[in-house]
């Protein structure tokens, strides 16, 4: 049988593999990072002026706020290399503090958001040597040869160490432990625990963006995977999982179902779950423990005292 071209196109990619294998487990889940197509960037960019959504408005404040701080941890000439840096809106926060910044290394699975932010980086910092890595940050990767001879500070924040389970953001530490070598920096940014109410408001927002974005997989799915998702039968939930200390998104079916990508086929009970997010909430010790188990320690934090959210300067251990 001859394949259409949207068959041959799709091809055995990750996202289709990832998409069945999720949707075939007993709990029926779907990766985070499968949000972020043009459209989710965008949403998420949405999202972060919401006012139910606290994390960006107070992570940027708190930034604002101890840049000269961090500014004195940063060598001359450095590499700032930028974990899942989407819009680089943050990223400016420390450019502006820490002018003896020689490079800017951003990394995102998300390629318009990632070239559109890197071209407006480049050309408001114009003595900056600006080189994006398009790829997914838990996969093996290299940083360009022409950064190698930097002292490198890492960047992640958002608190999206957050979308991973304590296991995996280790490794993710870990990985990055080995990609930004020994006696780098590295500054992370992790939401703290906060009252049930202002995390569930922050993740069910009133106009419903947040909804939009997580029902923008299945369109995603839909759209690149040949799938057949019925929007309307599904509704977005959040709920606070306290033992594990974290959010969770699903997409909770609205009816018996049966959904199709390309071939294969599933069923969908009413009321059954899709999982698509984790988003911890952390205590200090918790993420000190996540820390170290990556090959880094503490060297420095700096906690918001509106909403608790932590930047941690860690350093290679
Ligand atoms: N750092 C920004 C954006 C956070 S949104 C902020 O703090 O506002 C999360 C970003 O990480 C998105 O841009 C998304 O595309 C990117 N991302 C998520 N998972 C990723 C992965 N596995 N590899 C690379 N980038 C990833
Ligand atoms: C990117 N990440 C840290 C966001 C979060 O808060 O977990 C993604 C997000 N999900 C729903 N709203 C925002």
């Amino acid at each position: 049988m001859r394949m259409t071209n949207l068959a041959a196109a799709i091809g055995d990619s990750p996202f289709r593999r990832d998409v069945i294998a999720g949707l075939s487990a007993t709990k029926k889940s779907i990766p985070a990072k499968y949000f972020y197509d043009a459209e989710g960037s965008r949403l998420f960019e949405e999202i972060t002026a919401l006012p139910e959504y606290y994390p960006t408005r107070t992570e940027i404040a708190l930034l604002g706020k101890v840049a000269p701080e961090i500014a004195r941890h940063i060598r001359p000439a450095s590499a700032l290399v930028e974990f899942g840096s989407g819009a680089s809106v943050k990223t400016r926060l420390v450019l502006d503090a820490a002018p003896q910044l020689g490079a800017y290394v951003p990394i995102d699975i998300s390629e318009t958001a990632l070239s559109q932010a890197a071209q407006a980086i480049a050309a408001d910092y114009p003595d900056l040597r600006v080189s994006p890595i398009a790829g997914d940050f838990t996969k093996p990767m290299a940083l360009p040869e022409a950064i190698r001879a930097r002292p490198v500070v890492g960047f992640f924040p958002g608190s999206t160490i957050g979308n991973f389970t304590p296991d995996e953001a280790s490794a993710l530490l870990a990985r990055a432990r080995a990609l930004l070598g020994d006696g780098a920096a590295f500054l992370v940014g992790a939401d703290l625990v906060k009252p049930v109410e202002t995390l569930l408001a922050a993740y069910d927002d009133a106009q419903g963006v947040t909804a939009a974005f997580n029902k923008n997989l299945l369109v995603r799915i839909n759209r690149e995977l040949d799938g057949d998702f019925d929007l309307d039968a599904f509704d977005h939930r959040a709920v606070w999982n306290a033992e594990d200390s974290r959010i969770e998104m699903h997409l909770v079916s609205a009816r018996a179902q049966t959904a199709r990508i390309g071939s294969e086929s599933f069923d969908v009970a009413a009321g059954e779950t899709i999982h698509t997010e984790n988003s911890y909430k952390f205590t200090q010790p918790m993420f000190a423990a996540i820390a170290e188990r990556g090959g880094w320690r503490i060297e420095t934090d700096w906690v918001s005292d509106a909403q608790p959210f932590a930047t941690f300067l860690l350093r290679a251990a």
